[in-house]
């Protein structure tokens, strides 16, 4: 794991886009405590994008990015809708899927990656809308679950369809009009973190991005946990601020009051005896990679 994967030959180092350089001389690749601190200082994954102005889905997208504990050895599986506009502008391997088929995608690419890169540790992690995840890609989403392939799923929930003008999806609340679903949804949101459990995740989350340092939290803990045991699910609440009439301040007050304990979005989480014992490991370890490097830069000092 180190920037040794993108050296520019020196003959072609004055030919590179300015962009590619930076990403060589700057990114946060082979440093292990990366994380969403980083943003604004180092090389970011991901600088531009073609979202709506201000939209919650670009700020996961950045934080997501930069917690990515293996970001080199990542390969992303996206899905058509709103997300699919960012993957074009990230400095990470990714894969474009047809809407709904991500899950069957990154089972198959996990699998070849472990036979191609043996003891090597290849992330897949799959980005796809609430439409894609529950209703389109359900069927996908479960069979990976029951498969027990070893993954992440990260749902961008934004509660409809945005990127087609607004229709209903199955984790839409009850009784919300959106602009192609005049008439009101008639049922209550899907309770697809429940379904994960019961389908077999080791590690689920439910919350909404507000807060950097949990979103690169549970990042990393469902990265670690689908490496070593089993799926793993995040569902992330990145309202549709175009669709709600929003401005990006605006959309993270509603992320806040979304999150309050008796709301939809209150920090629920979920974690397995084997992912429990896995991450209490992974805690231990780390705790004492930073005594370490505390007490050499104290030496140094
Ligand atoms: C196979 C297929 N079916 C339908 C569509 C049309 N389509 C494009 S994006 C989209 C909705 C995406 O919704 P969601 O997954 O929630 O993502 P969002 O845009 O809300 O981020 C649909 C139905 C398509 N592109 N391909
Ligand atoms: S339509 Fe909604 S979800 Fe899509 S980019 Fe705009 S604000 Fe974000
Ligand atoms: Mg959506």
């Amino acid at each position: 794991m180190s920037k040794e994967r993108i050296q520019i030959a020196p003959e072609f180092y004055d030919i590179m886009p300015p962009e590619y350089q930076d990403l060589v001389n700057k990114a946060t690749y082979g440093n292990e405590s990366r994380g969403w601190k980083d943003i604004g200082t180092s090389k970011e994954l991901i600088e531009e994008h073609s979202l709506c102005a201000g939209c919650p889905e670009s700020m996961a997208f950045r934080y997501i990015l930069a917690s990515l504990p293996n970001a080199e050895d990542t390969v992303m599986v996206g899905s058509t809708g709103c997300t699919s506009l960012v993957f074009p502008h990230v400095a990470l391997h990714n894969i474009h899927s047809l809407f709904g088929n991500q899950n069957a995608i990154a089972s198959g690419l996990k699998r070849a990656l472990t036979v191609r890169f043996p003891g090597k540790i290849k992330d897949v992690v799959v980005l796809a809308g609430d439409g894609a995840t529950v209703d389109i890609g359900l069927d996908m989403t479960l069979q990976a679950w029951f498969r027990q392939e070893k993954f992440t799923t990260i749902c961008f929930d934004n509660e409809l369809y945005a990127n087609t003008g607004g229709q209903e999806s199955g984790l839409m609340q009850k009784g919300f009009v959106a602009k192609m679903a005049p008439m009101g949804k008639s049922f209550e949101k899907v309770r697809l973190p429940e379904i994960a459990r019961e389908s077999g995740c080791h590690y689920i989350v439910n919350c909404t991005v507000s807060k950097p340092s949990l979103i690169e939290k549970v990042v990393k803990n469902a990265i670690y946990v689908a490496r070593e045991i089993g799926p793993t699910y995040l569902q992330l609440y990145t309202p549709c601020i175009l669709e709600i009439g929003k401005n990006s301040m605006e959309g993270l007050q509603e992320m806040r009051d979304s999150e309050k304990p008796t709301e939809r979005f209150a920090y629920k989480e979920y974690v397995s005896e084997p992912a429990k014992e896995l991450l209490a490991e992974i805690a231990a370890k780390e705790k004492e990679r930073k005594a370490a490097a505390k007490q050499l830069a104290a030496q140094g000092a």
